[in-house]
């Protein structure tokens, strides 16, 4: 358990580094694919958010919404991960909407630093994008 401190350029510069963005949104695109299809179906990728709990953190949804509405909420989100309407999210289209959420992360941070908790073998890519900045900073000039 330990806490990282990330804003703006943090996110965008991880997002902006594609060995390292790649890298790892495909681990966890592997770790969320647990029938291990190759792609995320509904089920998975609502597993995914609710594990991360990064809706309700960071999309301002408040966590008593009734069922319904909170089954819509993941149908309109798996529609935006789902771009061709396959029903299933393949490889290339989570990384970009990945990538679109950490952009709009980024916005949203700006300047003005988070501090995020983390725990033991935590997958979060905010923390993959902490971790790549504090090697940056480690590596003599
Ligand atoms: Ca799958």
């Amino acid at each position: 358990m330990g806490v990282v401190m990330i804003d703006g350029t943090t996110v965008r510069s991880f997002v902006n580094d594609e060995e390292h963005f790649v890298k790892g949104v495909d681990e966890a695109f592997a770790a969320l694919d647990l029938n291990q299809d190759g792609v995320l179906s509904r089920s998975e990728l609502r597993h995914a958010f609710e594990s991360t709990r990064l809706v309700d953190t960071d999309f301002g949804v408040d966590v008593a919404m009734p069922p319904e509405d909170v089954t819509k909420l993941y149908d309109s989100i798996f529609a935006r991960f789902d771009c061709d309407n396959s029903g299933t999210v393949d490889q290339k289209e989570f990384r970009d909407e990945i990538r679109n959420i950490l952009l709009a992360i980024a916005d949203g941070l700006g300047s003005n630093p988070i501090q995020m908790a983390l725990e033991e073998g935590d997958r979060n890519l905010l923390k993959k994008a902490a971790d790549l900045e504090a090697s940056k900073i480690a590596k003599p000039n």
